[in-house]
């Protein structure tokens, strides 16, 4: 079978809650102490990847990682009972579900060796992000076993930061062809954390083999990180040829699109001006946070959140740019609320990854029965909502756990417990 480009998705974990983790990302800092709905939020999760099927696109999913994490509360020489309530939160979170963040995919036709190379990442800079990548790393080292095809990676030693595919993205005539790779990384220095450093994005380019004639290391601008953009995703997405972007996305745009021109001169860039689209309507709406794809048909769409529709500024950009015949042909709205009020969209709750779905382990591959199975294991085992003050209530952490394992079961993957 071909090259396809397949969408993980980062199954909502039954601690999803409000903590106001992460400084720099808007939502979570207004969100920070409201009531979070797991369940509603993990069945909306499930229902933007049966969306995406019935779309026709392969689609792929990672499970919650195990919380609270002892292991990780152990090294910091306490427990939930007894933890303060930053550490004890950092613990308990969900936020595994952003598989954009778990890791960099190099597909193999980019690669020396013709494999595909995944690097687990290192998400150091934000305390509750830094302890997922040893669940991330078990479970990728299980769905991409194959070492015919794939290569799973250690993440980038400290102290530099990486956030994984949210900070890269590929341009390539179709996907089972050979690309153009680019690393977007931040400066330090401004209001927030820039959380992908330059040295983290070189290291994954050498160990993926990448030739350094179709790899680009791009800044991303110290105003879009200031604005909210506290990845590179909220401001840009690509898929084969389109690059589409906010026109304060880099910080040296035109030298940007003029490397990317010269490195792949058929690139379409699609660029929204910020005097129709300000960054703040951007953070806010997350229009970029988007799954850019092409359809069966060869059609290019637009899978965006509900956010992005209910702001007009927004809207009739993109619909002036769909009636203009612009590269992006349908725009495909879709209501993932209970991630978005933590600051992750569509885009985010995604890892692209493309293979041969036969080269896969399937245990990791969604279809229509599949999803209804861990839906049903969702309405039953998930809470129905988290408020704050309950992340070291015992029966709550029981519950979390228990709900793991059931769908650890339902999956066939115990092997993760
Ligand atoms: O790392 N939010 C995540 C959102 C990640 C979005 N991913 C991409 N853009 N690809 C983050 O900031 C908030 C958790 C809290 O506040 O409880 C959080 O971690």
């Amino acid at each position: 079978m071909a090259l396809v480009e397949i969408n993980f998705d980062g199954i909502i974990g039954p601690s999803h809650n409000y903590a106001g983790l992460s400084p720099g990302n808007i939502a979570s800092a207004n969100n920070a102490g409201a009531v979070s709905q797991p369940r509603a939020a993990a069945l909306q999760g499930v229902e933007k990847m049966r969306a995406n099927l019935r779309l026709g696109l392969a689609q792929g999913f990672f499970l919650p990682l195990d919380r609270p994490n002892k292991a990780w509360l152990e090294g910091m020489a306490t427990d939930m009972a007894s933890a303060e309530p930053h550490i004890r939160a950092a613990a308990f979170s969900a936020s595994a579900m952003w598989a954009a963040n778990a890791a960099t995919v190099s597909p193999a036709p980019d690669t020396a060796d013709g494999k595909c190379h995944l690097s687990a990442a290192n998400l150091l800079t934000m305390a509750h992000r830094s302890h997922e990548w040893t669940g991330t790393l078990a479970q990728l080292k299980l769905a991409f076993a194959d070492e015919q095809h794939f290569a799973v990676h250690e993440p980038v030693p400290p102290p530099y930061g990486d956030e994984g595919a949210a900070n890269f993205m590929r341009l390539c005539p179709s996907h089972d062809e050979a690309g153009l790779e680019i690393f977007v990384y931040g400066k330090s220095g401004g209001p927030f954390p820039a959380r992908q450093h330059i040295e983290s994005s070189k290291a994954i380019a050498r160990a993926h083999r990448l030739d350094p004639e179709r790899t680009l290391f791009i800044q991303q601008s110290d105003i879009a990180i200031a604005a909210g953009a506290f990845h590179n995703d909220v401001v840009a997405v690509a898929n084969e040829r389109v690059l589409f972007t906010h026109e304060q996305a880099f910080e040296e745009p035109e030298a940007a699109y003029a490397a990317i021109r010269t490195k792949m001169p058929e690139a379409e860039i699609v660029i929204v001006p910020a005097d129709r689209v300000s960054l703040a309507d951007a953070v806010q709406s997350y229009l970029f946070n988007a799954q850019l794809v092409t359809l069966p048909s060869g059609e290019r769409a637009l899978i965006l959140p509900t956010e992005a529709q209910a702001n007009g500024r927004v809207w009739s950009w993109l619909e002036e740019h769909v009636a203009g015949n612009g590269p992006i042909r349908r725009l495909v709205p879709v209501d993932v609320r209970q991630s978005m009020a933590n600051g992750g969209g569509p885009a985010c709750l995604r890892l692209r990854v493309v293979a041969d779905p036969t080269t896969v382990d399937q245990r990791f591959i969604a279809d229509e029965a599949k999803l209804d199975r861990i839906a049903g294991v969702i309405a039953e085992h998930w809470p129905d909502s988290i408020a704050p003050g309950q992340l070291g209530d015992a029966a709550l952490i029981e519950q979390v756990q228990q709900a793991r394992l059931a769908l650890l079961n339902a999956c066939d993957l115990a092997a993760l417990a």
